[in-house]
């Protein structure tokens, strides 16, 4: 029975959204800000799978005991070749705020690609057991970038992202929306599956 979950995040917007999937399922959600001695570790992988292992090993390191989980996520805008990608959180500068990386995407799409507007959340996840076994999630969630930043919920590229077959951005929907069909819920929702955290 699992009841404690670490994740290696320091992105509040995607902690609120762990907590929220979990909810009512008698897990406790735990981050490292409730650690004294954590520190990021430089995400230096050349993929969402690297940086999501290098996240989980780093908190491991403190909570070996326990399940932790790593995350790593972006968006992929075709007509920038997939970019910003894994460099999503940092794509306008190293200590980009999120409406300034919203903005040089908006900037670099009326550039390269007005027309073809077309993107996905990739999230990536790695969770380690206390027994030190790996298990690999992937979520995906497909849509188009708006031509202008619309909404006030959630974080990072949400006021530009507009999922399929809806006509509002992730910003302007209710975050349970966003919970029912996210790349993040889907990759979370299959660990606690397999884990009988909810059911199949
Ligand atoms: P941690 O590494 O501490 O988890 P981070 O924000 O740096 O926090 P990532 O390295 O995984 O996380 O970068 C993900 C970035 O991709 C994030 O900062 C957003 O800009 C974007 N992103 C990922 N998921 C998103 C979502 O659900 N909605 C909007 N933007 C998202």
């Amino acid at each position: 029975m699992i009841d404690q979950l670490w994740v290696a995040t320091t992105n509040s917007g995607k902690l609120a959204e762990f907590r929220a999937l979990l909810d009512g399922y008698g897990v406790g959600v735990h981050s490292p800000a409730e650690l004294a001695v954590y520190s990021s570790p430089p995400e230096t992988g050349d993929s969402f799978l690297a940086n999501a292992r290098i996240k989980a090993k780093a908190l491991r390191a403190l909570k070996a005991d326990q399940w932790v989980i790593g995350e790593d996520s972006g968006l992929e805008v075709d007509g920038l070749g997939g970019l910003p990608g894994i460099h999503s959180a940092r794509y306008a500068g190293d200590k980009a705020s999120d409406p300034e990386n919203v903005a040089k995407l908006l900037k670099m799409l009326k550039i390269r690609s007005p027309q073809n507007r077309r993107a996905r959340f990739r999230a990536l996840l790695v969770a380690l057991s206390p027994q030190g076994e790996e298990f690999v999630f992937e979520g995906l969630l497909e849509g188009q970038i708006s031509e202008v930043p619309k909404g006030q919920k959630g974080f990072g590229y949400d006021p530009v992202f507009i999922p399929e077959g809806e006509d509002k951005t992730l910003a302007e929907l209710p975050p349970a929306f966003k919970n029912k069909v996210s790349h993040r819920a889907q990759a979370l929702r299959q660990w606690a599956r397999e884990q009988k955290i909810i059911p199949e």
